[in-house]
């Protein structure tokens, strides 16, 4: 495998507003399709404190207490996706955090309008990735392979 497409693992959350909408199985299927494997997945209601040390790094903010109400508003959907540079390959594909930003054929570019409706969370490094994985499943992940992988995820020439 060449260093560019090291594994890695990154948390992502669908929003209350994804929850509602009925898309949540819609936004999974993106990222299913783009080759990314679940290592784990649960539906929950976030509570507050939960909500409270997921935002911890924007604590003080002025929008911290919007982002806190928010992602305790109503069920979301938390998911571990595993695969070749999945950190920023799920970064791009959700799309800039202002959704009127966010450019056509990502999430936020395709489904939302508005800052506190922009539908999911996605880690943005290493680090933030291993704590927040540790933080929304205590329990870990699931380790497996799919028969595809090595037609999909595999970088590397067949033997
Ligand atoms: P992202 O969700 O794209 O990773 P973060 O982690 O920087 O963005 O911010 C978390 C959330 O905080 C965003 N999804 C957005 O709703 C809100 N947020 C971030 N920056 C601002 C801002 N300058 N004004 C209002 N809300 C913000």
């Amino acid at each position: 495998m060449s260093p560019e497409s090291a594994v890695q693992r990154t948390l992502v959350i669908l929003k209350p507003d994804a929850v509602q909408r009925g898309i949540a199985g819609e936004i999974i299927a993106r990222f299913e399709r783009r080759g990314l494997r679940i290592a784990a997945l649960r539906l929950l209601k976030v509570e507050r404190a939960l909500a409270e040390e997921h935002y911890a790094v924007h604590k003080g903010k002025f929008f911290y207490e919007d982002l806190v109400k928010m992602i305790s508003a109503s069920p979301v959907v938390a998911f571990v996706l595993e695969g070749p540079n999945a950190i920023g390959v799920v970064r791009a594909m959700v799309g800039a955090t202002r959704p009127h930003e966010a450019a056509p054929g990502t999430i936020r570019g395709d489904y939302a309008l508005v800052g506190l409706r922009n539908l999911v969370h996605a880690s943005d490094a290493p680090e933030t990735a291993e704590s927040e994985i540790a933080l929304w499943f205590p329990d870990g992940v699931v380790s497996y392979t799919r028969d595809v992988e090595r037609w999909m995820t595999e970088d590397k020439a067949p033997s």
